[in-house]
């Protein structure tokens, strides 16, 4: 993270990284999330597994890992959290080393993976404004004598560009410092003031503070719009994937065999750390 990018992700909480993927894994990971999506869809017809506190349902992928929410048509997202056990060719995101350098400068307490979706927003998809002024202790932004020092943050990949009325992904820049909740009625991207959307190409990424006001402006295009979305934050923070919110990482023993020790290290919460060491004794 040079001087630049610090001095605008903390003046506006957040930033566009331009090709933080190679063209190689671009087309490696478009080819993993589309995968990811047929399968995905052949479980979306049961009755769910589980409903998160938020209402959403689940279907659980016991066998393959994840959880999927909403289905393919028009105006809906589907979301599979808990990516990285549905296919190997996800594990380059996992300690990739161009983003942990942006992540380690922001994180200061050794950081770990909290979060993993991909996101497929059909045509006529939104995602509501949320987050933004006084947030939960779990998102939010400082800057302390040790700089930049973030609980939760997320970095977005774009597999694919995604130009203006393509569902840009969008912010109200600098409301990781407001000191007010936003007053707009609604949560209507569209429609909320200072909304700003950010067309990006493939290959880039954008990082920004959970504590920004964000979300998805409407995809008024016929182009499906897919991402992939991976959260950090100090490593005592539990998962914040909806379908596992506050419970140990969730890494299938397979896929955890096949990490170097450095990415195991990234779904080492404190309580895997305490449990491993309670059992070298
Ligand atoms: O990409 C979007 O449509 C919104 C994503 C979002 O809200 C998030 O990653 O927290």
């Amino acid at each position: 993270m040079n001087a630049i990018e610090k001095y605008e992700f903390d003046r506006l909480g957040y930033i566009i990284i331009p090709n933080i993927l190679t063209d190689a894994e671009v087309t490696k990971l478009s080819a993993a999330i589309d995968a990811a999506e047929e399968d995905a869809l052949a479980q979306v017809d049961r009755p769910p597994d589980k409903i998160s506190a938020y209402g959403l349902q689940y279907r659980h992928n016991a066998d393959k890992g994840y959880f999927v929410s909403g289905r393919r048509e028009e105006g809906n997202t589907l979301v599979i959290e808990e990516f990285f056990n549905l296919d190997p060719a996800f594990d380059v995101l996992v300690d990739h080393a161009p983003t942990m350098a942006y992540i380690r400068q922001i994180v200061k307490e050794r950081p770990t993976i909290n979060n993993s979706e991909i996101r497929i927003r059909y045509p006529g998809n939104q995602t509501g404004s949320h987050m933004g002024g006084p947030v939960s202790w779990k998102h939010q932004y400082a800057y302390t004598p040790r700089g930049i020092d973030c609980m939760m943050v997320r970095m977005v990949y774009f597999t694919h560009d995604v130009g203006r009325d393509q569902g840009e992904f969008c912010v109200v820049p600098a409301t990781h410092k407001s000191n007010m909740p936003s007053p707009y009625e609604g949560s209507d991207p569209d429609k909320e003031p200072g909304m700003i959307g950010l067309p990006v190409k493939a290959g880039d990424a954008i990082l920004f503070t959970e504590n920004l006001r964000h979300g998805g402006l409407t995809n008024r295009s016929r182009q499906t719009r897919k991402t992939l979305h991976v959260g950090y934050g100090p490593f005592w923070m539990k998962s914040q994937n909806h379908s596992t919110m506050d419970e140990e990482p969730y890494i299938l023993p397979r896929t955890f065999a096949r990490f170097t020790e450095e990415q195991r290290l990234l779904f080492r919460s404190h309580q895997s750390l305490l449990a491993d060491s309670a059992g070298d004794d």
